[in-house]
């Protein structure tokens, strides 16, 4: 049974959404994906959402872009967390896609991630899951450790060549 569900507005938000997915393989996460349009196919996204709890998932992670509906309809009926992730847009740079999710009313809320923040959607979810996973946390430091390494090696990288050698 999937943990977390994946929803995307359009397949156009499939490169920034696969970064979710593919850190929750990294992780072990079991996960469903789905492409529902709020807007332009309401009754399945209606559908999709009011069955989600039942399907067993824990956390939703929702992208989209523009008029970004779909998260914040996503929190409004599915009663666990939801992460929004704002797209990048042409015309307004992601701008108009972070207020549409991140302004939502007092009592219903969305944890946003930066524009096009697929990546940092899919650790926020695994540390939700974390919670009570002492196996994912475990997990988790892992990645925390091996996130310094690759700082540390930078630096160490630096100090041998220099800085016009870099
Ligand atoms: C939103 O409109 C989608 O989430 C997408 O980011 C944006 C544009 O969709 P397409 O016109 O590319 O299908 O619903």
């Amino acid at each position: 049974m999937a943990k977390v569900g994946i929803v995307m507005g359009s397949d156009s938000d499939m490169p920034i959404m696969a970064k979710a997915a593919d850190i929750l393989d990294q992780l072990g996460i079991s996960y469903e994906m789905d492409i529902i349009s709020a807007h332009r196919e309401p009754d399945d996204f209606f559908e999709y959402a009011k069955t989600a709890e039942e399907r067993g998932l824990k956390v939703i992670i929702a992208g989209a872009g523009m008029a970004a509906h779909l998260p914040g309809m996503c929190a409004a009926i599915f009663p666990l967390p939801v992460i929004g992730i704002p797209m990048h847009t042409t015309s307004l740079g992601g701008r108009d896609s972070l207020y549409s999710i991140v302004q939502m009313p007092t009592g219903i809320p969305v944890a946003t991630v930066a524009i096009n923040g697929g990546a940092n959607a899919g650790i926020l979810a695994a540390k939700i899951l974390a919670t009570s996973d002492a196996e994912l946390l475990a997990k988790l430091k892992d990645y925390s450790e091996g996130l310094k390494a690759s700082v540390q090696k930078k630096n160490e990288r630096l100090h041998e060549v220099g800085v016009k050698n870099y």
